[in-house]
């Protein structure tokens, strides 16, 4: 699928997934240069079922000078199960976060809403700008937080992760990913490329995230359902975790 479709998965989503999906390429396109991403061969529209239920899922990429890969995916399997999955890879160049947003929802109802800016610099801290200005939000609250799976160790003191139980909670969650990408985006345009010391560091950060995330059986399982294993490992490493260039040989 081209990146100028039209957006049909998106009309037949939760509207939170709606809503976030337009927030996010609003802010993309607010901000940053963009130019097309061409993702592998035939994994841009794909439908698989195996067992069960049809998954359908579209893919929105992109590029940007400061960011190798900027993608937006929206999944459907069946009439049941919704998900959107966004992520923006800086390039190694530059010390900027990950940042990562998925939501799944099931039967109407909003299972788990996660978004992070993760550091990559080699600490578990986030560089000082970032952290004076996400500590400067208003700090939300939840009734449902959930908990980080065991691989988890990748995201921030800021990432937040919550089962949202009413609207309220739910605008509350679009307002912080919408707080999170203006402050990515404002940081990103102001900064400036570091020493190939740094790039290394920051190229090992990408490879421990990318790995970590690869390790999300969740969402292996529905990709392993409706396509086969294969194809679920083949998607997880060069779709939704690829790693740069510069590291593809360390797979
Ligand atoms: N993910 N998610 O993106 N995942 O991709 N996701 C789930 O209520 C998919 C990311 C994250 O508790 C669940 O428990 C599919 C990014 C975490 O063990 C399902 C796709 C981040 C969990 C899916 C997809 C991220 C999680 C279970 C491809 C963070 C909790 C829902 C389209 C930046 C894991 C539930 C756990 C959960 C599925 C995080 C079904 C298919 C970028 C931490």
């Amino acid at each position: 699928m081209s990146s100028t479709s039209t957006p049909s998965l998106r009309e037949q989503q939760h509207s939170l997934i709606r809503q976030l999906a337009d927030c996010i390429e609003a802010a993309w396109h607010k901000h940053l240069q963009l130019s097309p991403y061409n993702l592998p061969d035939q994994l841009g529209y794909v439908e698989g079922k195996l067992e069960g239920e049809k998954l359908t899922i579209e893919n929105r990429c992109y590029q940007a000078p400061q960011f190798r890969k900027m993608h937006l995916e929206l999944a459907k399997v069946g009439q049941g199960l919704d998900i959107l999955h966004c992520v923006m890879f800086p390039h190694p160049e530059y010390d900027l976060p990950m940042f990562g947003c998925d939501l799944v929802c099931g039967r109407g109802q909003i299972s788990a809403a996660i978004v992070d800016l993760s550091p990559l610099n080699g600490t578990r801290n986030l560089p000082t700008l970032y952290t004076r200005a996400l500590s400067a939000l208003p700090k939300p609250n939840f009734s449902q937080p959930r908990a980080l799976p065991e691989w988890g160790d990748i995201f921030s003191e800021f990432c937040l992760f919550i089962r949202p139980t009413s609207f309220k909670e739910e605008n509350t969650f679009l307002l912080r990913v919408q707080d999170f990408l203006e402050i990515h985006c404002t940081q990103a345009i102001a900064s400036q490329p570091v020493s190939p010391e740094e790039k290394m560091q920051i190229l090992a950060g990408q490879h421990n995230y990318c790995t970590k995330q690869q390790k999300n059986d969740k969402t292996r399982r529905v990709l392993e359902k409706a396509f086969g294993t294969a194809w679920a490992d083949n998607y997880m490493t060069t779709v939704l975790f690829d790693l740069p260039a510069e590291l593809s040989n360390f797979r």
